[in-house]
């Protein structure tokens, strides 16, 4: 039975930001609050009549309910297959990919990523496209409109589905086929890189350890590293997904992940160290004794690239996030390819993808990817470190080395200013803008700055335009700060402050990377006032 459920909670104006709509845990659990968000999606993508679509999540808590309402809405809304990850659960870049090999009219997948999960903790709900991206702007905003207008929405009642079932069943007139969330992505990868090598490597000696943080790429990790590749038993660590992740946040950086850090900076590290995040689609990697920022990842891997069966006719593009470094648009030079800055979140990424401009892309936030789906992952970031040290016979840290000293060093890291008054945020952001113009020429703790701006992006596909995408300010010595909200915050708001030092071929590429970085974060927080806005003298994380 079908039933039209008269909202008497509408979800007015609540925007789907960098990543989807993201909420304390407690209200996406509000009588109607859920079923009012699926609404807007289904409405603002024309009707779900006919339809199929991907649903899974990265099994935090609320995950499978939620399913279980999308699923009895799906239906309610007329639409014909859905195709369900077992036990609800879906990496990020396996939805994408599920997504695409179906043919799909898109997914809905439920994660709040790195943020912490739980009764108390993070929820969220995105809807990625049939090219199996993250919903671009017109369509978030086209779902937020509906927020505005939304009377009602269309459930069935009917008893739960069994997620923990493979294989076909009905709901109603909607069939579901409930999937093994990984064979299809494991498919994949290994069309992509040369599993017989990194075998190989593996029997050789070489040793890993991935730490999936009770997150949803354990069974992924576990498939493919200790079952495929021949990866010893407890190469993968934390490798049962729990809806709260052990009680942490499954962000891989050196804070959140620290374990792993302490062991890689240790006598006993094994060969390389990585790991990810809640849903899959970022990626932390960690040579033995050298921490790889992301930025760096980018670079050495848009160079290595090549190396790899899925990419050995060279790459067309590479694209990155405004924030991230620098070091991948050198690549892309020496390469004679095209390079791209997109503003922060990966559906900027999807049209140049699409479009064959781009084939490597990447964030600063530990998000790395290519054409194979339109999502980061960070399984496949990975493999491609693991394939590329298999076929160059060097540790990672030799090849990291070897490309300072071929590019040059990009020093970079990410101060986060976190749960801060969404005013006193806002207020900083304003006055920076305001006095923009009036920066160059300055100097401020010993840098000059040469040029301030706010980035705005033209899409070369579509042509649409992004406007306030962050503050950017470059001095003259090839340093740059850039200054942005978050958008995935659920908290007061998250102040990033992007710090870059480029330190060129033949200077020293072996400082610490905050004495490297000091004199341009003098200078981000002398212009800012951060410290009497924010009230806050150290950040809260650095990256
Ligand atoms: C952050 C990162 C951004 C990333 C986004 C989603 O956004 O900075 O690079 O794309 O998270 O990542 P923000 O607006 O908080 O800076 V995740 O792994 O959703 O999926
Ligand atoms: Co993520």
């Amino acid at each position: 039975m079908t039933i039209d459920v008269v909202s008497t909670n509408p979800i007015e104006g609540q925007k789907p930001g960098t990543s989807g709509l993201r909420k304390k845990t407690r209200v996406f659990m509000e009588p109607n609050y859920l079923e009012n968000f699926v609404q807007s999606i289904f409405n603002a993508i024309g009707g779900a009549e006919g339809k199929t679509f991907v649903v899974g999540g990265d099994g935090r808590y609320f995950n499978k309910q939620a399913i279980q309402t999308i699923l009895k809405m799906a239906v309610a809304n007329g639409v014909a297959r859905t195709i369900v990850g077992r036990n609800g659960l879906l990496s990020t870049p396996a939805a994408s990919h599920l997504i695409r090999l179906n043919n799909t009219d898109g997914g809905l997948i439920l994660s709040a990523s790195h943020n912490p999960g739980g009764v108390d903790e993070d929820f969220g709900l995105k809807f990625n496209t049939p090219n199996g991206g993250p919903a671009p702007e017109s369509v978030t905003d086209a779902m937020f409109e509906q927020t505005k207008k939304l009377q009602s929405y269309s459930i069935m009642s009917a008893p739960d589905v069994a997620l923990e079932t493979i294989g076909r069943q009905a709901l109603g007139a909607m069939q579901i086929d409930i999937v093994d969330p990984v064979l299809d992505y494991q498919a994949l990868m290994q069309q992509l890189f040369d599993f017989d090598k990194i075998r190989a490597l593996f029997a050789s000696g070489f040793t890993m350890r991935f730490d999936a943080m009770h997150a949803v790429t354990g069974p992924y990790a576990s498939a493919i590293l200790e079952g495929e590749l021949g990866a010893p038993d407890g190469t993968v660590v934390n490798s049962v997904p729990l809806e709260d992740f052990g009680g942490g946040h499954p962000d891989p950086n050196p804070v959140w992940a620290k374990s792993l850090m302490d062991l890689m900076m240790s006598d006993a590290a094994p060969d390389f160290g990585a790991a990810s995040d809640g849903d899959g689609d970022r990626n932390m990697v960690v040579a033995r004794g050298v921490y790889i920022t992301p930025s760096d990842s980018l670079a050495v891997l848009a160079a290595n690239a090549h190396l790899a069966p899925g990419y050995k006719s060279g790459l067309k593009g590479v694209a990155r996030s405004m924030p991230t470094s620098a070091a991948s648009d050198r690549v892309a030079e020496k390469l004679g390819i095209g390079s791209y800055e997109t503003p922060t979140g990966w559906k900027f990424f999807g049209n140049l993808l699409d479009a064959g401009m781009a084939t490597i892309c990447g964030e600063e936030s530990a998000g790395t990817g290519s054409d194979h789906v339109r999502e980061k992952d960070g399984l496949w970031a990975i493999l491609l470190w693991l394939n590329t040290i298999a076929e160059r016979q060097l540790s990672a840290a030799e090849i990291l080395h070897d490309h300072w000293s071929t590019y040059g060093r990009d020093y970079y890291s990410r101060h986060d200013y976190e749960a801060v008054p969404a005013d006193a945020a806002a207020g900083l952001m304003k006055a920076l803008q305001s006095k923009l113009a009036d920066l160059p020429g300055k100097s401020f703790a010993g840098q000059t700055v040469k040029q301030a701006d706010e980035f705005s992006y033209h899409d070369p596909v579509d042509g649409s335009v992004s406007e306030n995408q962050g503050v950017r300010i470059v001095f003259e010595n090839a340093a740059r700060a850039v200054f942005r909200l978050s958008g995935t915050g659920t908290e007061g708001a998250t102040l990033r402050l992007y710090l870059e030092q480029y330190a060129p071929r033949g200077t020293d590429h072996l400082k610490d990377t905050q004495i490297a970085l000091q004199s341009v974060k003098d200078a981000a927080v002398e212009i800012s006032g951060l410290e009497a806005r924010l009230g806050r003298t150290e950040p809260d994380v650095m990256t």
